[in-house]
C-alpha cells in the first residue's frame, strides 16, 4: 500500500516501529465506512466478532475479551517522567530509559503474523485550535473500529500533520505475535506481568503493550486526553479533566454549561444524558467522560436501562459495538440490571460460554452473564439529546463545576463552595465509599479521589492541585462556581434518601439559580446550602424528616472525613499547595 503522507517525521516513526515490531503488512487507515465494514467482516470471519441481529440491532457487533483482559490495569500503568518526584505519589514510576529498554525487548517482533494499522486521529473536532492530532499504531483491528467511533479518524488529520509537523505518537500492541501457521486466539493479549501502559509526559509519547481492552488500548482516551493532556495543560496553561459536560437551559432560554467530576461508576454517563423533571428546563449532552475531545461513548453496560438512562439506550440502538455482554439466543445483547429478564432466558455469556439467567456456581453464587465492566461503544452523534454545540471548535463556556462521590453518610445532597479556592479544596478532597465487595476484600472504608483524576493525572498530584489554583487566579471573577453533590445518602436503616436519576435536575436548577442570584443560601461550616423551599420537592415523596436527614451536616462525622483528608493530603509532601492547607485549617476552625 502506498504511503498517504509526505510528512517525514511520521513516515520515519512508522518505519522505525515497523522495523522493531515486524508486522506482516502495514495498513494506513482513512476512517471510512468501507474500512469499518471491511474490518468488521474480517473479524466476524475470524471468530473475534459476532454480528448481531440486523433487525434488532442493525450494524452492531459483539466481542468477548480474554477473561484476563477486562479493564484498565492501574497497577501496570506508568508515568515515566525523567525524575520520579515529577510522577508523584499517585502514579507508578519507572526510569524512562529503563522502561523503554524493557518495552523495546517486548515490542521486538511482537506484530509478527499481524497487520499494523496506522490510525490518524483527532481528539476534538478536526482542525480546532484546541484539538490534538495523533497517530495510533496498533496491531488490533478491534482498536481500529473502536477508534472510528471514539475519535475522529481521517486522512484530513494527515494534512494537518503535514502543515504543523506535529502529532502525538501512540504505540499499541496486543503483545501476541503469531508463528507461521499458528491459529489466532479470539482475543489476543499478553499476561498481566507483561502488560505496560506507559506514558512519557516530557515527550508527549505513549507506549502500550499487552492489553486490547478499553483505556489500555484506545489510546486517545485516558492515555492521551487525560494523562498526557493533563501534563501538557499544566505546562501550557489550560485544563484536561475527567468530567462530563452538559448544557442546562432554563424556560427563558438561558443556557448553563455544567462540568461534573465523579469517580468511575458514580453515574457520569447517566447525569450527562439526564431527563430533566423540572418543568421547562432541558438537558443536552456535550460529553460523558472527558472535557471534551471524544466523538463517542465507551459506557459501562450493566445498570443501563430505560429507567436509569433511556438516552444511552437510544444511542446504542444501532451501529454499536458491545464488549463482554450477553449475546442472546436471537443475537441481541443483554446485561444485568437492563430492566428486564434476558430474552429467551440466556445466551452466550461474556466468557463465550452457554449461559442461563439465574445459573449458580458450585458455591451457590450467581453467575453473571455480562462482566461488571462490560461496555458499549457508540457515536455521540447518535444520542437523541446531543447538544448542537458538542462539536463547536471553540468549545462551550463552563459556568459550574460539580464534584462528588458515593457517600452513604456525612455528605449532604448539595453544598456550594464559598469561593473558587474553597471549590478546589472540595475537588481535592472528593471521596467515595468503595463497593461492598471491595470492603469484603479488606479495602479502606473511604477512598479519596481528587477531581476523580487519581488514575489519570500525568504528573505530581500536588502540582496538579497548584495548577487549579493558578487557573483560578488567571480566571478571576470568570472562574466557574463550584458545588459538591452526593446522590447516594442513605437512612440509618439503609433506605436511599434521594431518588436520583432525572430528579437530580432539581439540584442542577438550584445551582443555576444560585449563579443567577435568584436564590440565597444558608451559610454552614462546610459551605453554602439551600434555604428550605428553594430546591423544589414538588411531586416527590420525601418527608420533612428525610429531607432534614438528607441535608444534615453532622459535624462530628464531617470532622472524621476532614481528619482522613488531612492524612491523605499529607502523602503529597511539600508539593501540597499551601492554599490547600489553609482551606483545610479554615474548615477545621469552622467545624469547631
Ligand atoms: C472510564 C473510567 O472507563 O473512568 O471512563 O474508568
Ligand atoms: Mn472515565
Amino acid at each position: 500500500m502506498s504511503v498517504p503522507t509526505t510528512n517525514k517525521k511520521l513516515i520515519a516513526w512508522v518505519n522505525e516501529v515497523a522495523a522493531m515490531t515486524t508486522p506482516d503488512q502495514i495498513v494506513w487507515c482513512d476512517g471510512s465506512k468501507a474500512e469499518y465494514d471491511r474490518l468488521m467482516a474480517e473479524m466476524v470471519a475470524s471468530g473475534m466478532a459476532i454480528k448481531l441481529n440486523e433487525k434488532k440491532r442493525p450494524n452492531s457487533f459483539a466481542f468477548n475479551s480474554d477473561p484476563s483482559d477486562v479493564a484498565r490495569v492501574e497497577g501496570r500503568t506508568y508515568i515515566a517522567s525523567r525524575k520520579q518526584e515529577d510522577a508523584g505519589p499517585t502514579n507508578n514510576w519507572i526510569d524512562p530509559s529503563a522502561l523503554k529498554q524493557t518495552m523495546r525487548d517486548l515490542y521486538k517482533g511482537c506484530m509478527k503474523g499481524r497487520t499494523m494499522y496506522v490510525i490518524p486521529f483527532s481528539m476534538g473536532p478536526i482542525g480546532s485550535d484546541i484539538a490534538k492530532n495523533a497517530i495510533e499504531l496498533t496491531d488490533s483491528p478491534y482498536v481500529v473500529v473502536n477508534q472510528h467511533i471514539m475519535t475522529r479518524v481521517s486522512t484530513e488529520v494527515l494534512r494537518l500533520i503535514e502543515k504543523t509537523d506535529d502529532f502525538i505518537p501512540c504505540l499499541h500492541s496486543v503483545g501476541a505475535p503469531l508463528q507461521p501457521g499458528q491459529k489466532d486466539s479470539r482475543w489476543p493479549c499478553a499476561p498481566l506481568d507483561k502488560k505496560y501502559i506507559a506514558h512519557f509526559p516530557e515527550e508527549n509519547l505513549i507506549w502500550s503493550y499487552g492489553s486490547g481492552y478499553g483505556g489500555n488500548a484506545l489510546l486517545g482516551k485516558k492515555c492521551l486526553a487525560l494523562r498526557i493532556a493533563s501534563a501538557m495543560a499544566a505546562r501550557e496553561g489550560w485544563m484536561a479533566e475527567h468530567m462530563l459536560i452538559l448544557r442546562f437551559t432554563n424556560p427563558e432560554g438561558k443556557k448553563f454549561h455544567i462540568a461534573a467530576a465523579f469517580p468511575s461508576a458514580c453515574g457520569k454517563t447517566n447525569l450527562a444524558m439526564l431527563q430533566s423533571t423540572v418543568p421547562g428546563w432541558k438537558v443536552e449532552t456535550i460529553g460523558d467522560d472527558i472535557v471534551n475531545p471524544e466523538a463517542g461513548f465507551f459506557g459501562v453496560a450493566p445498570g443501563t436501562s430505560q429507567g436509569s438512562n433511556p438516552m444511552a439506550l437510544a444511542s446504542i440502538k444501532e451501529n454499536a459495538i458491545f464488549t463482554n455482554v450477553v449475546v442472546t439466543e436471537d443475537k441481541d445483547v443483554w446485561w444485568e440490571d437492563m430492566g428486564y429478564d434476558c430474552p429467551g432466558g440466556g445466551g452466550i455469556d461474556w466468557k463465550n460460554n452457554p449461559w442461563k439467567q439465574g445459573m449458580k456456581d458450585a458455591d451457590g453464587k450467581k453467575i453473571v452473564g455480562a462482566h461488571a465492566n462490560s461496555r458499549f461503544t457508540a457515536r455521540a452523534a447518535q444520542c437523541p439529546v446531543i447538544c448542537k454545540d458538542w462539536e463547536n471548535p471553540a468549545g462551550v463556556p463552563i459556568d459550574i463545576f460539580v464534584f462528588g462521590g458515593k457517600r452513604t453518610t456525612t455528605m449532604p445532597l448539595v453544598h456550594e463552595a464559598f469561593d473558587f479556592n474553597h471549590g478546589i479544596y472540595m475537588g481535592a478532597t472528593a471521596s467515595s465509599e468503595p463497593t461492598a465487595a471491595a470492603l469484603d476484600l479488606g479495602g479502606v472504608s473511604l477512598r479519596f479521589d481528587p477531581f476523580a483524576m487519581t488514575p489519570f493525572i500525568g504528573y505530581h498530584a500536588g502540582d496538579y492541585m497548584q495548577h487549579w489554583f493558578d487557573m483560578g487566579d488567571k480566571l478571576g471573577a470568570k472562574a466557574p462556581r463550584c458545588f459538591y453533590v452526593n446522590w447516594f445518602r442513605k437512612t440509618a436503616d439503609g433506605k436511599w434518601l434521594w431518588p436520583g436519576f432525572g430528579e437530580n435536575s432539581r439540584v442542577l436548577k438550584w445551582m443555576c439559580d444560585r449563579v443567577e442570584g435568584k436564590v440565597g443560601a444558608r451559610k454552614t461550616p462546610i459551605g453554602l446550602m439551600p434555604i428550605d423551599g428553594d430546591l423544589t420537592l414538588d411531586g416527590l415523596d420525601i418527608s420533612a424528616k428525610d429531607w432534614a436527614e438528607l441535608m444534615k451536616v453532622d459535624t462530628a462525622l464531617f470532622k472524621e472525613t476532614v481528619i482522613n483528608a488531612e492524612k491523605y493530603l499529607a502523602t503529597f509532601g511539600d508539593k501540597l499547595p499551601p492554599r490547600i492547607t489553609e482551606q483545610l485549617q479554615a474548615l477545621k476552625a469552622r467545624l469547631g
